[in-house]
């Protein structure tokens, strides 16, 4: 059977990570400005100040997709560009910039597919508690009313948040991440409400503004992948997938992040724990977070291992091999995942799936020939595509899978030192090289995985 004849392939990237200009045109600070210019927060003191000057050389790297048979990109807007104090006057030459990027995408027939928020928040709005401030959903739908009115003629497809885990749980929860706070659930699970409230506020505005859109929502969570196909260890793992895990670490789930939006209702085994947190009134709040969504996106990056045990819990997480193979980044490689992952999500939200991240930091260098020999990057998309797969020919509702990414780019606080990119960047010089393995995912973009 493989993917739908409509099925989306394409690249993703995010503002922060490549546009730089960070200082250019009217933008304002972001988190992320603050925290890679403090000392010690990001290898090697690493800034996204200019990053793949994306800003500049949009219309080159545009040109450059088309030429790589991508025909979907997937971008995210940097909210302080537009709002450069997070909100009140906003900032013609940051809208500007997304009109061009978006008229130069259509010209050469690529669909754009705009994340309204991939991390850079405005500092001037941390400077008011930020996702803390029980305000922070207005200030959302604000900025995403005015990218909808702007963009909407011509953009048709939104993801609201990218990953809250992440920029929740590194950002408010253990500090690795900007703004750098180390924040208990008491405080981390207001501020989740708060994101969630954002995301079905964003959702509202979209519906109102920008009729026929089609809008989705980018959590991630390493997917539960069962040791063996038993139906033990699939119900393990399934169970695994979908549990809060204990206090300390409640930030990393699926289930919180996605059941309220996605079923209306948070998890009865989160709300034993967690529920004491919640903002009196709470329970008035779940429509709003509750609003219809077109897909469900997850980044897939790698998965847990995971049997039936008889302990309390009834699973219990299998240790991989020792040497077992990992990517630049140290992550494992467990293609399984993009089968187990996608299964499970789809049985428990019936909502067709988007990946909206997926892909390999490898140790790329341009070789003496000038090209950027990449097989372990191909090898790593071949396993996740054709597991990928696997769960479309039983039936599991995929409409689209991003590569992530398009370039090489600002890996958050590992800086410059991976490389994710389709594309390899020089950043001294900002020369974009095609990756080998690029050249092999044209071929599965236009033969619809058929090559697999
Ligand atoms: C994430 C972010 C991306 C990362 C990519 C590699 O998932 O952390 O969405 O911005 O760069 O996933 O870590």
């Amino acid at each position: 059977m493989g993917f739908r004849k409509d099925f989306i392939w394409g690249a993703a990237t995010a503002s922060y990570q490549i546009e730089g200009a960070a200082y250019e045109d009217g933008r304002g600070s972001s988190v992320w400005d603050r925290f890679s210019h403090t000392p010690g927060k990001v290898l090697g003191g690493h800034t996204g100040d200019v990053a793949c000057d994306h800003y500049h050389l949009y219309k080159d790297d545009v040109k450059l997709m088309q030429e790589m048979g991508i025909r979907n990109y997937r971008f995210s807007v940097a909210w302080p560009r537009i709002l450069p104090e997070g909100t009140g006057e906003v900032n013609q030459k940051g809208l500007d910039f997304y009109d061009k990027l978006i008229d130069e995408l259509l010209a050469h027939g690529i669909r754009p597919f705009m994340t309204l928020f991939h991390w850079d928040y405005p500092s001037a709005l941390q400077a008011c508690g930020a996702w803390e401030n029980p305000y922070s959903p207005v200030w959302f739908e604000n900025y995403v009313s005015i990218c909808a009115r702007r963009f909407g003629d011509r953009v048709k497809d939104f993801i609201t948040l990218n990953e809250p885990q992440c920029f929740i749980g590194l950002g408010y929860g253990n500090g690795k991440h900007a703004p750098g706070l180390l924040l208990p659930p008491s405080s981390t699970v207001p501020i989740a409400h708060n994101v969630l409230k954002s995301h079905g506020m964003a959702v509202r505005a979209l519906r109102s503004l920008v009729p026929g859109c089609r809008i989705g929502y980018a959590p991630c969570g390493d997917p539960c992948v069962p040791a063996t196909e038993t139906e033990a260890d699939i119900a393990a793992a399934r169970k695994a997938y979908f549990t809060v895990p204990p206090e300390e670490n409640w930030l990393w789930n699926i289930s919180w992040w996605s059941d309220a939006p996605m079923l209306g209702q948070y998890p009865e085994e989160g709300l034993s724990r967690l529920g004491k947190y919640l903002p009196a009134g709470w329970e008035k709040d779940m429509p709003l977070i509750h609003q219809p969504l077109d897909f469900y996106a997850q980044n897939i990056y790698n998965g847990r291992i995971v049997r039936a045990a008889d302990n309390a819990l009834g699973y219990e997480e299998v240790s991989k091999a020792p040497g077992a193979p990992k990517t630049a980044i140290q992550w494992y490689i467990t293609p399984d995942a993009l089968y187990w992952g996608p299964r499970f999500l789809y049985e428990r939200y019936k909502t067709p799936i988007i990946i909206t991240e997926n892909g390999m930091s490898c140790h790329d260098a341009v070789s003496l020939d000038g090209k950027v020999h990449d097989p372990n990057r191909q090898d790593y998309l071949h396993r996740y595509l054709l597991a990928y797969r696997r769960a479309a020919d039983e039936g599991v509702d995929l409409r689209g899978y991003f590569q992530w990414s398009f370039l090489d780019n600002y890996e958050w606080s590992e800086g410059y030192n991976e490389r994710f990119g389709m594309v390899y960047v020089d950043y001294a010089t900002q020369k974009r090289t095609v990756k080998d393995s690029a050249y092999w995912y044209k071929t599965v973009m236009e033969t619809n995985g058929e090559c697999l």
